[in-house]
């Protein structure tokens, strides 16, 4: 949920994706500055924190990581619910990993609507000597679906620490524009009331005078 009680932000992240494209090797290359660590397979279907700072904001991010279930079986909306920011991530030596991509933007735009903020990682960006998942194609979609595209390699610690602050920039704006219409509607609202008749009819029919 998104709060910013206390002068912090808290955001609730979720990372998406086929199974093997590197979501767990992302995060835990960010939150510990590690790679393929045996911590990794015990991962569990939870959500780790990190603590940021911009501009002298607080930011706390939740994480939430799966346990591998993608590769058995759909992900549930559970998952994804009340998310402020996704990371859709791809392999980019992998051509249905990012056709699974696009699966996910489709499902979240509908299932959340505007609000949550996207970005698009095509991960495993060490291998580009491998990659079957043509640039342009990703970078366009990416743009066309308004997200930023991102390349990263959790295994050489590239574009990871800028993935996540990116993310979380936007999420910040997204919610400092939120909180400008709610201030807005609300006002819009006190006028209506001000000059609302004190008596109406219920239906908007005859009067007699
Ligand atoms: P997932 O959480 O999306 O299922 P994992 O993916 O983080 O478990 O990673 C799946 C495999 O991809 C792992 O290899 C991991 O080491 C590898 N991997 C993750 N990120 C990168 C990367 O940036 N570059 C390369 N070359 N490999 C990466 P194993 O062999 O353990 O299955
Ligand atoms: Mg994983």
């Amino acid at each position: 949920m998104t709060t910013s009680a206390g002068g912090a932000y808290n955001f609730k992240v979720v990372l998406l994706g086929e199974g093997c494209v590197g979501k767990t090797s992302l995060l835990l290359r960010y939150i510990e500055d590690k790679f393929n660590d045996k911590h990794l397979t015990t991962l569990q279907a939870t959500f780790l924190n990190k603590k940021i700072n911009i501009n002298g904001k607080r930011i706390n991010l939740s994480i939430w990581d799966t346990a591998g279930q993608e590769k058995f079986h759909a992900l549930g909306p559970i998952y994804y619910r009340n998310s402020n920011g996704a990371i859709l991530v791809y392999d980019i030596t992998d051509e249905d990993s990012f056709v699974k991509v696009k699966n996910w933007v489709k499902e979240l735009k509908k299932m959340l609507g505007p609000d949550i903020v996207l970005l698009i990682a095509g991960n495993k960006i060490d291998l580009e000597h491998e990659r079957t998942v043509p640039l342009e194609e990703a970078e366009s979609y990416a743009a066309m679906v308004g997200a930023k595209h991102f390349y990263t390699s959790a295994k050489l610690n590239q574009c990871v620490e800028d993935l996540f602050l990116e993310l979380a920039k936007e999420m910040m704006e997204k919610f400092e524009q939120n909180s400008q219409k709610e201030v807005n509607r609300t006002s819009r609202v006190l006028v209506v009331d001000d000059e609302a008749p004190a008596q109406s009819s219920c239906c908007g029919g005859t009067r007699s005078n």
